[in-house]
């Protein structure tokens, strides 16, 4: 027999139903027990009383009975199997029997559940005793062994040692899912590891700052995030945390002046407002939310179970763990006062053409006073505007939705800014006298999917954002898995996945594409959301996953599903312009962070276009906001494919945010989107584990009785095998590696080492004697 005779794999796969009639002749004896599909979708179990080719009779646990055709009967796995840790340990992989098991798990607090090298985990939306010192310390001395994302945590410390290897762990899933509080846990492990100079405490310390400042109660989730995130925690040579580093994706800015009804504002507002001490209040000619016009429009102050001024307190106190001085923390509130008082401004009409001038009340006054500038300034940059025409300067006068939209945009610019320069000294806190050399841990969250019933430019993004990450996903668990078999040779049946390709394609293909076509009608001065629709709907209605919807609409299939898109308010979100006259203004204020936040604009735009004052307009030409998107998007990509991934799918069970409410029809939507049972698929019939074979032969070569150390590794490496008896069906031998199954390297493994152990002893026993 050839020692390269490749072996065929046995195929233990039947993800599509299995012939149930095949199982037909056990049933008299045993009854059988199986999934059937009731009518309102959801799985029961059933047992089988009855069954032919055509049709079978099923009693159901209510004690009802059912007659339907064979074929709509799944396998289910034997009690015994009931609750397995991970997915691939089940004898049938279909869907009904895949919700049963995650569902029997949650039901028993088991949130966490593997799917092969995915962690899946089911938001319990309650406490759970999960966490903690005693858990943390289970997982580091592996005493617990079961699905955890401190597990993963503890891979990814273990295999940046050992490979050397920068990691990363990459947690998706739908809004409201779970990301945020599953990377908090993760970061809560990583600490616990490698804590002890203090800096562990900075870093879960920016959790409650960016999450105050980032995060908002919209329809789908309490704690939304509104910006991705990526932290990359620093580990020197001996395993300690030697500082970290924080970057943000896109605000979603325009929360600031509008949100939908139900929805709320950045929680810091609602924190301030609840919980400034009275010295600060009065300082802030501060009110309570109801006065304010921006947080008053969506008609919700409060988040149940939520205490703002409590929330306000930790903020404070973790904002002086970040070495954020309490000026600069005056600063940061005045800065947030300043832009609720933005809102509050309003205008006078003053001739018959609609043009405004800005009303001298509470509000102007708190605003100028706030940021520091003349209050003719401020009322002359809300309603005017400067414009060069040759080598004139003409003032117009602006108009009511004009000068609202320029109070708007100073608003939302000053807010964003902040956020920046939060981050900023947030990230110096972090880095501040160390040095990040070493291997990193980074850990990515980003706002997840989201379809709401009106959908516009934010969640266009975000969608595309995570049309992005299932696209690594995708290529790490099924792309490059299988691509590797196929390059070395071994026999392998490809497993089919959803490609997402077509999508991406739909984004950014140039210049036919969403993104592109986008930035197109954005510098058309005479373009607008209609003329975007319509465009849109001229050259991508061949793509299959656009579809041009009535009047400004267009709908995209995603991978999570179809979002209706309405383009109302796209260009202008997507120019994001600020004029010249408002970032001149940023300039004159006496405080000095407005300065700043004037400073980096005016920065950015030379060095975009060179010249600021542009004769078309005074506005500040710079990228649109896709494109800087896009570009973010594209580096993030690219810093993930040099790290080894660890992916975490979190699960939303409901979509009213209650525990012990697991939906059927949801949780296997979601299984379905992102590929989790093909993922199963692949790792149950694939080789997880593969080494070269000079890897291979040097590591357990020592082991052989026969003498074959002058071979080439290869004949080593076959040797090995067949003195360990490991089964044929257990690995495959490929061109340059050695493929295995999950598990099968544990016993050589073992082996080795007790090995290694008793020539120790003997070693050692020797030496005793010697002396
Ligand atoms: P997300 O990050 O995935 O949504 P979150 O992490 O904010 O979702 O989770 C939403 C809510 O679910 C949290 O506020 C908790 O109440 C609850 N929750 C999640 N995980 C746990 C857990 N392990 N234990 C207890 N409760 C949990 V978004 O940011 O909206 O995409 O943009
Ligand atoms: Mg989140």
């Amino acid at each position: 027999d050839s020692p390269y005779s490749e072996r065929t794999a046995t195929p233990r796969d039947d993800i599509s139903p299995a012939r149930w009639s095949d199982l037909k002749a056990y049933s008299g004896k045993n009854k059988i027990k199986a999934w059937c599909q009731l009518p309102n979708g959801d799985w029961a179990l059933g047992k089988v009383l009855l069954t032919s080719e055509e049709e079978s009779v099923i009693s159901l646990p209510d004690g009802k009975r059912l007659k339907l055709i064979t074929e709509a009967l799944l396998h289910a796995n034997p009690s015994i199997l009931d609750g397995v840790d991970d997915l691939m340990q089940l004898s049938y992989l279909n869907e009904p029997s895949v919700l049963y098991n995650l569902q029997y798990r949650y039901a028993r607090d088991m949130i966490y559940t593997k799917a092969g090298p995915v962690l899946v985990a089911i938001n319990p939306f309650k406490d759970v005793h999960l966490y903690g010192s005693d858990f943390i310390d289970a997982y580091r001395h592996k005493v617990m062994e079961h699905p955890h994302v401190y597990a993963i945590a503890d891979t990814a410390i273990r295999e940046m040692t050992r490979d050397e290897i920068n990691q990363s762990i990459i947690i998706s899933g739908e809004s409201g899912a779970g990301k945020t509080e599953t990377a908090k846990i993760a970061m809560q492990y990583l600490a616990a590891l490698g804590g002890g100079s203090g800096i562990e405490n900075e870093i879960l310390q920016t959790n409650p700052i960016l999450e105050a400042f980032g995060n908002a109660k919209t329809l789908r989730n309490d704690n939304s995030s509104r910006f991705g995130k990526l932290i990359d925690i620093h580990f020197s040579s001996v395993g300690k945390i030697s500082g970290a580093n924080i970057q943000t994706f896109l605000l979603e800015k325009s929360r600031v002046v509008q949100c939908a009804e139900g929805e709320r504002s950045y929680h810091i507002f609602y924190q301030l407002c609840a919980g400034a001490p009275s010295t600060l209040r009065e300082k802030l000619n501060l009110k309570s939310v109801d006065e304010y016009r921006y947080l008053k429009q969506s008609n919700c102050f409060l988040i149940s179970g939520v205490d703002d001024a409590a929330r306000f307190r930790a903020v404070l106190a973790a904002m002086n763990v970040v070495h954020i001085s309490k000026s600069d923390q005056n600063i940061v509130f005045a800065m947030l006062a300043a832009v609720l008082w933005l809102g509050n401004i309003s205008f006078a009409i003053v001739d018959n053409e609609n043009h405004v001038e800005v009303v001298e009340d509470e509000g102007a006054y708190s605003v100028a006073k706030l940021i520091g500038c003349d209050i003719k300034d401020l009322k002359l940059t809300l309603s005017t505007r400067n414009m060069r025409v040759g080598n004139d300067n003409i003032v117009q006068k602006l108009t009511l939705s004009q000068a609202i939209g320029t109070r708007d945009a100073l608003a939302k610019s000053l807010y964003a800014g902040l956020f920046e320069w939060l981050v900023e000294q947030i990230n110096k806190s972090l880095e501040v006298g160390k040095r990040l050399t070493g291997r990193s841990i980074s850990i990515l969250d980003i706002y997840g999917f989201e379809s709401f019933e009106k959908n516009s430019f934010e969640q266009f993004c975000i969608n595309y954002a995570n049309e992005r990450l299932q696209q690594h996903f995708n290529r790490h668990l099924f792309k490059l898995e299988q691509e590797e078999y196929i390059q070395d040779g071994i026999d392998w049946t490809k497993v089919d996945f959803e490609d997402n390709q077509d999508c991406l394609h739909l984004f950014e293909k140039r210049p036919l594409g969403l993104l592109s076509l986008l930035d197109e009608e954005s510098t058309f001065p005479n373009g607008n959301d209609l003329t975007f629709a319509n465009k849109l709907k001229q050259h991508l209605s061949s793509n299959s996953c656009f579809k041009g919807e009535r009047g400004k609409a267009f709908s995209v299939t995603h991978f999570a599903g179809e979002v209706v898109y309405d383009t109302s308010g796209f260009l202008e979100k997507n120019r994001d312009l600020l004029h010249m006259d408002s970032i001149q203004l940023l300039a004159s204020c006496t405080c000095h962070l407005p300065q700043i936040f004037a400073s980096k604009m005016l920065m950015h735009s030379e060095k975009v276009m060179g010249n600021v004052y542009r004769s078309s307009g005074a506005d500040n030409q710079k990228l649109s906001v896709a494109t800087k998107f896009k570009g973010q998007l594209f580096q993030l990509m690219q810093r993930l494919e040099t790290t080894t991934p660890h992916f975490i799918r979190c699960i939303k069970p409901n979509n009213l945010q209650l525990p012990a409410t697991y939906e059927q029809g949801l949780v296997l939507n979601q299984l379905r989107c992102c590929g989790v049972l093909e993922v199963v698929r692949i790792s149950r019939s694939g080789y997880p584990t593969r080494i070269s074979h000079q890897k291979f032969a040097r590591r357990y070569g020592f082991l052989l009785l026969e003498n074959v150390a002058s071979q080439d590794p290869l004949t080593v490496s076959v040797a090995i095998l067949h003195q360990f008896n490991i089964l044929p069906e257990m690995y495959q031998v490929g061109y340059t590696k050695l493929f295995f199954r999950t598990g099968q390297i544990a016993e050589l493994e073992d082996t080795r080492n007790r090995t290694l152990h008793g020539i120790l002893r003997v070693q050692s026993c020797f030496r005793g004697h010697q002396a």
